[in-house]
């Protein structure tokens, strides 16, 4: 459950403390790079109130070692991006706990970023999701690199290439509708475009 919000409105951390001690530490500064998750509770219930869909954002890794060691930066950038009406996205760093497909429920949006070397597991995420009657969205350097793949092996609904921060809000609502698209350009966003805190 959403228990308090720290350090709201601020140009680099906001910490959300959720029950259980799961902290997420949404990052919004670019030439910054760290994202801490002590400890992970995805139990539907420690998830919280369901809005109109959940959005799950996940690094794939086939290892869990118990506690994040590069949780990537980009979930905090996508998560910082994410309108608030779908509520706190769940950020599930797969180097510190396997995701738990049985938290995925229809209609829910997963997120996956996948550089090259992740990306079998990225596609094995994708798989899961969609067996749940979730969209799964891909993003990352290796979806950008080539982006057909994760249609060609059957994973994806959506591919986007290119930076997530603006283009996510519309993949959402997209998925909202029930029709996301094959591909999405992002394109590069420009320093001075970037949101020093979460876009409502
Ligand atoms: C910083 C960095 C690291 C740091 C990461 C620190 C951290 N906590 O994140 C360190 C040094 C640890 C690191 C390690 C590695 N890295 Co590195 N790293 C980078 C670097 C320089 C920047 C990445 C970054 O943080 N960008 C900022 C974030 C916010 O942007 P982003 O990741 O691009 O994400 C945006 C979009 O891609 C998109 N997006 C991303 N994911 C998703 C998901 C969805 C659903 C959507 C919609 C959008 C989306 O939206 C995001 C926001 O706009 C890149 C090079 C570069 N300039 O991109 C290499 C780079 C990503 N790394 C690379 C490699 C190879 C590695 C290692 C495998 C090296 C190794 N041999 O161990 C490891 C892998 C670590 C791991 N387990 O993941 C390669 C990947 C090549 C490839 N084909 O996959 C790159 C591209 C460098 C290169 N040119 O070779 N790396």
């Amino acid at each position: 459950m959403f228990l308090a919000r720290v350090n709201d409105h601020v140009s680099t951390v906001t910490l959300y403390v959720a029950s259980d001690c799961a902290v997420f530490c949404y990052h919004r500064q670019p030439t910054l790079g760290l994202g801490i998750v002590f400890q992970v509770d995805h139990t539907k219930a420690a998830l919280g109130e369901k809005g109109p869909m959940r959005v799950f954002l996940i690094n794939p890794s086939d290892i869990a070692f118990g506690i994040g060691v590069i949780t990537p930066r980009w979930l905090f950038v996508l998560a910082g991006a994410t309108p608030a009406r779908y509520g706190v996205p769940i950020i599930v760093d797969e180097t510190l706990a396997a995701l738990d497909p049985a938290n995925i429920d229809p209609g829910d949006v997963v997120g996956i970023g996948i550089h090259t070397a992740n990306a079998l597991r990225g596609m094995e995420v994708g798989r899961l999701a969609r067996k749940r009657g979730a969209w799964a969205i891909y993003g990352g350097v290796h979806a950008n690199l080539h982006p057909q793949e994760a249609h060609e092996l059957g994973c994806a609904h959506g591919v986007v290439k290119g930076d997530g921060d603006q283009v996510w809000k519309r993949v959402l609502a997209d998925c909202e509708k029930g029709d996301p698209q094959p591909l999405y350009d992002g394109g590069r966003v420009a320093g001075d475009d970037l949101s020093g805190r979460r876009l409502g």
